[in-house]
């Protein structure tokens, strides 16, 4: 035969069966289960839910101790030696705090368990005592995860608390749970200090000391009770005076996980070790091939459910974990000191999470400055994204062999450097990621993004798309440790007979569903269910549809539809999602009621893109501000949003009719978003509230 027709029909008979794999391939099936009537669905492979993959494992200090013996030589957590800290005023008079950071110092699997069991019997000898719980309140690090494992080796609950909780908050979870000993940060000893008189059960505080704390020290002896002690000393104590381990069992409460919540005082999730365990031996079965060659780099918070099932993963598989944070990640991160390198240059991860907004920034930050180089290389960086999209999606031409080596190493080698080169694979939760972001990433990254979807109130277990999945805006089959089920939502109008797909709320069961909120029993009952069978199940508010090989896909939230004036529903995150493509938007909240008949919205401007129209169109402005209030800024910002709604083909009554322009962003600190940047829409709508009430005057 003809070499050249071989040549020709061998890649095209390829792409034609890899096509039909793809298309064909199961990865859901429905399945018979207990409770209300729904559409329920399984993972393939599994058809009852997951426990531990581990033999004579059940809870997560018996996990990390077999995994410190299997891998006792091997590096497990790494953090950054500090070299210089200094100050940077720019020319507007503001000083901001560069770090000049150095190589990783490592602690092998063996060295972590010794400080783990110093801390433990530490915690004794300070004078803990038993059923007494400890909080841990700090940004991730690798105390963080000693003092974990320290407690869990006494069987002491962990109270987890954001580092960026707002004070009442903080007040409620300390008091709530009565903790008696906090490990916090040397920031966060400050914050304590100044909340002190309304803490009424804490009686010690250790602080991670790297920094020099001595003035809070000073002034923590003069306000308050406490026994201030460093963690360091912590460690010596238990080191000279060793406790026996007293192990917990599956269903002992490990971690009161408190959750910014959208509304009101943060919940407390009660998470037995049974729960964790379940979705960390779940998610255990999905990543391919995690073994000890993996470096996996740390920086999310770990008071969220999804950093700390992921680091737990990692111990279970004997990878080595780099701490960093979300400030120092990249050589461009703000506080890198200028020349020097961020944590994922120096530590060359191969495995990563990511919140959606944190890849979101990564991508426009790239294509910004592709924008910006202009001419060849932007013509290339286009031709070579355009023949990796089309390669992705089926078309053989482009997808192998000596194409895509061209175009890593002219193109896309630049963009992975950026995140040390390295990384193979990355997960994504808290939020759902946009089908551009997540195409932009495959492409630019050559990893595939698994996307996961679970709530704190199912330990972050829930579903979670395959490695091979190349599909966007979809999360994936229900994990080994859950059953997914859609139950009919008329009001919102969603029913699991809809056609194609069923739809509606989204429910999830399983052993990894927790135990339920702290103290609360109303609203345990109202969200938590238990069926005929004994199986535990979540309602989550949450709006989805299942595909036909058994994803789901996240396409609406049940608080966040509201009802018009005239009966339309908008639903305010489809909305939302629609408009903040537009250029001028740093971020977005739509508004509506039912006392109206139009939305409106309150839009956080993005400067950059704003002041380059105004001195395109020639408008002068003293700064920001002003720039915002101009009524023309504002009119070619609507414009602009107008324009969006209607390529995604928004109906009118979604479009809002007012906005409001404002200059500064939501942050976490500034209390308007979540640690995961999730509008906290009750409390934007109380900030804003004269606002609101002018659009409607
Ligand atoms: C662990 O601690 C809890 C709370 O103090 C207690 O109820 C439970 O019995 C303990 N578990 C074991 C195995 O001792
Ligand atoms: C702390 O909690 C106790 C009960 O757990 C409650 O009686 C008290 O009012 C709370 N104090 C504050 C300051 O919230
Ligand atoms: C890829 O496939 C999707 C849907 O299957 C289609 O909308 C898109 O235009 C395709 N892109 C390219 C570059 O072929
Ligand atoms: C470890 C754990 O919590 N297991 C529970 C999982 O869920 C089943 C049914 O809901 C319970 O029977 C298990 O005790």
């Amino acid at each position: 035969m003809n070499p050249y027709l071989v040549g020709l029909f061998v890649p095209l008979i390829f792409s034609v069966v890899l096509r039909k794999q793809r298309k064909e391939k199961k990865r859901g099936v429905p399945v018979e289960v207990g409770g209300e009537p729904g559409y329920a669905v399984r993972n393939y492979r599994f058809t009852s839910p997951v426990e531990t993959t581990h033999e004579g494992v059940s809870t997560i200090p018996e996990l990390f101790e077999h995994s410190c013996k299997l891998y006792s030589d091997h590096h497990l957590f790494g953090s950054r030696k500090l070299i210089a800290r200094e100050t940077e005023v720019s020319p507007d008079g503001r000083s901001f705090e560069k770090l000049h950071l150095g190589s990783y110092d490592w602690k092998s699997y063996s060295q972590a368990f010794e400080a783990v069991c110093s801390f433990a019997s530490g915690l004794v000898n300070l004078g803990h005592a038993k059923g007494e719980r400890v909080a841990i309140f700090s940004d991730t690090r690798a105390e963080w995860q000693i003092a974990l494992q320290g407690c869990f080796r006494r069987n002491i609950t962990v109270v987890t608390i954001y580092a960026s909780l707002g004070e009442e908050a903080l007040c409620h979870s300390l008091n709530e749970t009565e903790v008696s000993t906090v490990v916090c940060g040397p920031k966060e000893l400050k914050k304590l200090i100044d909340i002190s008189g309304q803490l009424d059960t804490v009686k010690r505080v250790i602080y991670m000391d790297d920094e020099d704390v001595s003035i809070e020290l000073s002034s923590a002896k003069t306000k308050t009770p406490w026994t201030i002690t460093s963690f360091i000393e912590v460690e010596k104590l238990g080191h000279e005076n060793p406790v026996e381990a007293d192990l917990p069992v599956a269903s002992d409460i490990a971690v009161i996980m408190y959750t910014s919540g959208s509304t009101g005082l943060p919940k407390g999730v009660m998470m037995t070790h049974g729960n964790v365990l379940s979705t960390v031996s779940a998610v255990m079965t999905i990543v391919p091939s995690i073994g000890c060659k993996d470096v996996y780099l740390a920086y999310l918070p770990l008071a969220h459910v999804l950093e700390l099932a992921a680091e737990a993963v990692m111990v279970a598989a004997g990878c080595s974990i780099g701490y960093g944070s979300p400030l120092t990640l990249t050589d461009t991160s703000n506080k890198i000191k200028k020349g020097t390198k961020g944590d994922a240059s120096v530590l060359g991860p191969t495995l990563m999470t990511a919140v959606p907004a944190i890849l979101d920034r990564v991508r426009d930050g790239v294509r910004k400055n592709v924008d910006a180089k202009g001419g060849l290389a932007k013509k290339l960086f286009d031709i070579g994204y355009s023949r990796r999209l089309s390669a992705i999606n089926g078309s053989w031409f482009g997808a192998w062999g000596l194409e895509k080596i061209l175009w890593d190493f002219v193109v896309f080698r630049k963009v992975r450097a950026i995140l040390g080169g390295q990384i193979r694979f990355m997960l994504s939760g808290g939020a759902p990621l946009s089908g551009d972001t997540q195409r932009f990433i495959n492409i630019c990254l050559g990893a595939p993004i698994g996307q996961g979807y679970g709530l704190t109130e199912t330990c972050a277990g829930g579903s979670f798309s395959a490695y091979d999945d190349t599909s966007v805006g979809r999360v994936g089959a229900p994990l080994p440790c859950s059953f997914i089920k859609l139950i009919d939502w008329p009001e919102g109008g969603y029913l699991i007979t809809d056609s194609p797909m069923p739809r509606g709320e989204i429910v999830i069961g399983g052993p990894n569903v927790t135990a339920g909120y702290f103290k609360n029993e109303e609203k345990t009952r109202e969200v938590y269910k238990v069926d005929e069978k004994g199986m535990r199940w979540f309602y989550t508010g949450d709006i989805g549809r299942f595909h036909s090989d058994g994803c789901l896909e996240i396409i609406d939230r049940k608080k966040d539809i509201v009802k018009l004036q005239h009966g339309e529903y908008v639903s305010l995150g489809k909305v939302e999602s629609a408009l903040i493509v537009s250029p001028y938007v740093d971020n977005i909240m739509l508004h509506a009621d039912p006392f109206h008949s139009y939305c409106v919205a309150l839009v956080v401007a993005a400067p950059q893109a704003i002041e380059n129209w105004a001195h395109s169109k020639g408008i002068t402005f003293s700064d920001f501000e002003e720039l915002c209030q101009k009524e023309e800024t504002v009119k070619e910002v609507h414009a602009s949003l107008v324009k969006a709604a209607k390529q995604a083909r928004l109906e009118k009554f979604e479009i809002p009719a007012r906005i409001k322009l404002l200059s500064q962003p939501w942050t976490p600190e500034s209390g308007l978003v979540t640690a995961a940047l999730k509008l906290k829409r009750e409390v934007i709508r109380k900030a804003y509230a004269e606002d609101l009430a002018k659009f409607y005057a």
